[in-house]
């Protein structure tokens, strides 16, 4: 359960190709029908023969009706069902302490109007610094790559939510509790930490840095 990525990833995709195909099916027809029933020139207006505020019973299709109503809803429980073993995994019991077998570090993420605080408790430099970062004044987040990392989240005012955009993982913080989110950072380099819950005026400018270093 240590952490969002590949099981998180799978899903997305299998979500995007159901909509893909989804989306094709349905515009495909919208599109058909558009042009397929448009008045042919020369035509008698009102060959379908409808009055105002009766519905057209006479084009009724019960296997038309049932079929657009039980093969979406399988499709829906499916997809549910699917996601309910990788959400867990992104978002297990912030109460639940630590991973058989895997070391991981906890460092503490509380948002306000509108920039992230880090806090990297005990932890050495190694593990977890904090800063600001010179080209743009945000706050940052200085994390070596391959550790386990707890984010335990929380917020001085409203909900917020950072989003570790590359790895998939964002949980509400929510003031008066703590949340937790769980990231492996995996690559190095410089990346955003979002604020993915509408908070206020400046809610889009509201980012961190995160730096992953060897
Ligand atoms: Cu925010």
């Amino acid at each position: 359960m240590a952490v969002g990525g590949v099981p998180y990833n799978e899903l997305f995709d299998i979500f995007w190709d159901w909509s893909v195909l989804v989306g094709v099916i349905t515009f495909g027809w919208l599109i058909h029908h558009t042009f397929y029933y448009r008045s042919k020139d020369g035509e008698v207006p009102n060959i379908d023969d409808l009055q105002v505020g009766v519905f057209p019973k006479h084009y009724h299709n019960a296997f038309l009706e049932w079929t657009w109503i039980i093969i979406p809803s399988i499709l829906i429980v499916y997809l549910a069902w699917i996601s309910i073993e990788p959400t867990s995994e992104v978002w297990p019991d912030p109460d639940t302490v630590g991973v058989e077998g895997v070391d991981y570090y906890e460092v503490g993420i509380t948002g306000q109007q509108w920039f992230w605080i880090f806090d990297c408790g005990e932890l050495d430099v190694d593990l977890c610094d904090t800063g600001v970062d010179s080209d743009t004044g945000l706050t940052t987040l200085i994390v070596k790559k391959d550790m386990v990392y707890r984010f335990n989240t929380t917020s001085n005012d409203v909900v917020h939510s950072p989003f570790f955009v590359q790895w998939g993982a964002k949980e509400d913080a929510v003031p008066g509790i703590y949340t937790a989110i769980w990231v492996t950072p995996d690559m190095t380099g410089k990346f955003f930490i979002d604020c993915a819950e509408y908070c206020g005026d400046d809610h889009a400018y509201m980012t961190g840095i995160l730096v992953v270093h060897d």
